[in-house]
């Protein structure tokens, strides 16, 4: 079938719409009708050359919500109609990583995932027969595109697609690595370094588990005013303190973060954010990501003293078992989305969210279709 998606061809180069040809789901594998996608700073990373996994030509977008159009051979857990949110990590229930319980990443599609493939090998996406990547196991940037069945959270049938598409990154992210990664405890004090969508979501999940202070540090200030109605107590602009940051952190928490959360992907901050923690028991998750070939340091001693670095991949979730059950605490007004998406355009238009973003203008724009 012949569909529309928005083509990286290139490192910095901009998406352009096309229609791009796409195959039909083979054996578990789903067809997908994309609604809507949110535009998340990993796109952009990815489309900036800097994601040592990127390739090109690619159909970007990891954000997305849709409806299940056609199943392949095998499939039982969907059917035509289902509504779904595409899991870049997804959950087969049966390899080593699933049974452990340990950790949410499924290995069972992980080599041709990496390679923007399907689990056979080849890509469903093509333009005049030349072959187009998929990404991260999702190229929601197209308004059908096909998934393994593993790859697609089932959800309610009355869930919005412009606001719940969140959940199928930005959202699961931030809430997940303070319930599932940090499992941060009620009256703990919370540092959350960039308030963006993932830092947004950090802090609205330390406010529903019951945190004291939630200090939120951004050297943008305009980030403040939304920051404090999620839930930002104490607001902290590193380029008005005088001194280090990391003793006026510690002053602040009267000792240190119980717990830190780096949502920048600066490898200088994610030194900060652990060495702000509390002696003895404090916990770092480190949840942006890096620039290709960078590394993190510290002097050994802060974790000989009881610090520790962790980290978090689409926040701890199993995205079949947990992201059904986020659309429900959105539904029923447990976590707020809306105040989130600060922009909602055609997916002609999503060069546009790329601009926002990277002028600090948006929190979440979403593309719909
Ligand atoms: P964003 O651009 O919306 O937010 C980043 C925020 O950091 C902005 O508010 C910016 O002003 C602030 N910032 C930049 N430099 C800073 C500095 N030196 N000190 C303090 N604040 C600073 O990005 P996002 O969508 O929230 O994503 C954040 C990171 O999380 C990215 O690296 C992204 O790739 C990563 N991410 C990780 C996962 C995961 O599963 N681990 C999932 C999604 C996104
Ligand atoms: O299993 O080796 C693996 C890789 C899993 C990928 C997890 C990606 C999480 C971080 C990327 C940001 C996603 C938007
Ligand atoms: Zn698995």
């Amino acid at each position: 079938m012949e569909v529309k998606a928005a083509v990286a061809y290139g490192a910095g180069k901009p998406l352009t719409i096309e229609t791009v040809q796409l195959a039909e789901p083979k054996a578990g594998e789903v067809l997908v009708e994309i609604k809507a996608s949110g535009v998340c700073h990993t796109d952009a990373f990815t489309l900036s050359g800097e994601d040592p996994e990127g390739l090109f030509p690619a159909i970007l977008g990891h954000e997305g919500a849709g409806v299940v159009v056609e199943v392949g051979d095998g499939v039982t857990s969907v059917k035509p109609g289902d509504r779904v949110i595409p899991l870049y990590t997804p959950e087969c229930r049966q390899c080593e990583y699933c049974l452990s319980l340990k950790t949410n990443l499924c290995q069972a599609i992980r080599a041709t995932q990496g390679r923007g493939v399907m689990p056979d090998g080849t890509s469903r996406f093509s333009i005049d027969g030349q072959m187009i990547h998929h990404y991260m196991g999702t190229s929601t940037f197209a308004n059908y595109t096909v998934l393994p069945e593993i790859a697609v959270a089932k959800i309610r049938e009355d869930a919005p697609f412009d606001k719940v598409c969140y959940i199928g990154c930005g959202v699961t992210t931030g809430i997940g690595a303070v319930i599932n990664t940090a499992k941060v405890e009620p009256g703990a004090n919370v540092v959350v370094f960039g308030l963006g969508g993932i830092g947004l979501n950090v802090i609205q999940a330390a406010r529903m588990v019951g945190a004291n202070m939630i200090v939120g540090v951004d050297i943008n200030p305009n980030k403040r005013a939304l920051a404090e109605k999620f839930g930002m107590t104490h607001f902290v602009n590193p380029q008005e303190v005088e001194g280090d940051l990391v003793p006026y952190l510690v002053d602040l928490t009267k000792g240190g973060a119980d717990y830190s959360f780096e949502c920048i992907g600066n490898v200088n901050v994610m030194r900060q954010a652990l060495e702000c923690c509390h002696k003895g028991w404090g916990v770092s998750v480190i949840i942006g990501v890096a620039g290709a070939g960078q590394e993190i340091s510290t002097r050994p001693f802060q974790l000989v003293t009881g610090r520790v670095w962790k980290g978090s991949a689409f926040g701890g979730a199993r995205g079949r078992t947990d992201v059904p059950k986020i659309v429900d605490w959105y539904m029923e007004g447990k976590i707020n989305i809306d105040d989130l998406i600060t922009h909602v355009m055609p997916i002609e238009k999503i060069n546009d969210a790329f601009d926002l973003m990277h002028k600090g203008e948006s929190i979440r724009s979403v593309v719909t279709f």
